[in-house]
């Protein structure tokens, strides 16, 4: 079976999280990913965060999978005729430099399209053309501006961000899409195209139901959301709705068996309208099924803290997943929160491929999240991420053709480094 990006070249020039989850992605379905990092530097998250000393940290290996690594001085007179053999030689650019970092380097798009014509330039910034195109922005900061902190948290407490990497892994996402995109295009107009993700517009596209309320809103107030029941009058932007459902179902998290001490004995729970008569008959108020007051779910919007309550008391009784063995056949949507932990441990979650345990030569084996979409006639494995310039001869002798004494004179003047190369790993 062939891997669905197979013979796609990418040129990664990115760094941190959400480029290099756009590109592990493209890596994953068969892309060759040429990760370009500065000579003795690196990505700086091989530094970060580090838990072993002097090995790759877990941030930079778990995004970096699949990847090929070579090190190039992209501002040296050498490193600029290395890059732009490469430019010819790939399919696609991908980079997260803060905004105009490619045209200090002298590789605008205007140049770009001159040395390639066919090739696709993707780019995440901060935000798209406006007043903030110039900044740079990290993950937290463009959930703050996407509308994802102003809606996250309870209504008595400040905004409040997501340990969801949604502004990098998620612009990640988008931007892989619009890569395969402009590719597909490529294939009827024969030219490349500029693509663009900016982690505010993502974050946005991902928090839409929340801009749904803000115009709903001006209707009236958001019947669903308990503070209507609480009777806490609306302001006028949505608000922060603690743990209720985004939806037309109502839902909320309840606590489980073992939650004074278990931070993590809690389910999800979803009063969904079509199973409310079965919801009642298992927490032993079939009363309510035929009550006017709890009926009909208009009749319980103004109820749905305290109906959460009630079935709270029943929740407490059984541990997460005791709740989980009787709802699920009853059709009662639920979702035991489960810790990171216990996900790591799932035998489930390792059998898919979602989580993958890989052995790398430097840190031994860990853990890692596979890839999250599942083809069925182009499977991913996972392989380990390379350490800093570990294929830098292979693939400027094999991409560019260059011969051993044109890649020595390069590491002379540092244009390229001297990292470890995959000769010298194999023979490890
Ligand atoms: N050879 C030579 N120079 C190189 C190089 C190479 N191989 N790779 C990088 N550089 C240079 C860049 O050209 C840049 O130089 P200039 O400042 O002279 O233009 C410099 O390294 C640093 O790049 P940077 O400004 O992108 O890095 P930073 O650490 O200052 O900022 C970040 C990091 C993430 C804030 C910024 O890149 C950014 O805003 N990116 C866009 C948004 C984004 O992706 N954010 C998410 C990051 S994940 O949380």
């Amino acid at each position: 079976m062939t891997k669905a990006l197979e013979g796609v070249r990418i040129l990664d020039m990115t760094h941190v999280q959400s480029g290099p989850t756009c590109t592990q992605l493209l890596a994953w379905f068969g892309a060759d990913v040429i990760k370009v990092e500065r000579p003795g530097v690196g990505d700086a998250t091989r530094g970060q965060l580090r838990d072993i000393e002097g090995v790759d940290s877990l941030y930079f290996t778990m995004l970096n999978h699949n990847k090929r690594s070579i090190t190039l001085n992209t501002k040296t007179d050498k490193g600029k005729e290395i890059f732009t053999k490469l430019l010819e030689a790939c399919d696609v650019i991908v980079e997260n430099f803060a905004p105009g970092a490619m045209d200090r380097m002298g590789f605008s798009w205007e140049r770009i399209q001159e040395i390639n014509p066919r090739l696709i330039y993707a780019s995440v910034k901060g935000f798209g053309p406006g007043p903030y195109e110039d900044c740079k922005v990290y993950e937290n900061a463009a959930q703050c501006t996407g509308g994802a902190a102003s809606t996250t948290g309870f209504l008595d407490g400040p905004p409040m961000v997501t340990g969801a990497q949604i502004a990098d892994s998620g612009t990640g996402l988008h931007l892989a899409l619009g890569i395969v995109t402009a590719l597909y295009h490529r294939e009827q107009s024969g030219k490349g195209q500029r693509v663009l993700a900016a982690m505010q517009d993502g974050v946005l596209n991902l928090c839409r139901v929340k801009l749904r309320d803000q115009q709903r809103l001006q209707r009236g107030p958001l019947k669903e959301y308990s503070q209507h029941g609480q009777g806490i009058p609306f302001g006028n932007a949505t608000p922060r709705a603690g743990n209720d459902s985004g939806g037309g179902q109502p839902g909320w998290i309840l606590k489980c068996k073992g939650w004074e001490t278990d931070p993590d004995a809690y389910i999800y729970f979803i009063t969904q309208a079509a199973v409310w008569g079965k919801i009642c008959d298992a927490i032993g108020k079939p009363e309510w099924k035929e009550d006017a007051n709890y009926a009909t779910p208009d009749a319980r919007l103004d109820k749905i803290s305290q109906i959460f309550d009630t079935i709270e008391e029943w929740t407490k009784t059984m541990t997460k997943f005791e709740v989980m063995k009787i709802c699920n056949p009853l059709g009662i949507p639920c979702g035991p929160i489960l810790s990171m932990k216990e996900i790591a441990e799932e035998p489930s979650l390792r059998e898919t491929g979602t989580i993958v345990e890989v052995d790398h030569p430097t840190r031994g084996k860990y853990l890692t999240v596979g890839n999250p979409i599942k083809l069925s006639d182009s499977p991913s494995d996972v392989k380990r991420s390379p350490l800093l310039g570990e294929h830098t001869n292979e693939v400027l002798s094999e991409v560019l053709g260059m011969s051993p004494t044109d890649i020595a004179d390069a590491k002379t003047d540092g244009s390229i480094g001297d990292e470890t190369t995959a000769s010298t790993i194999a023979a490890q």
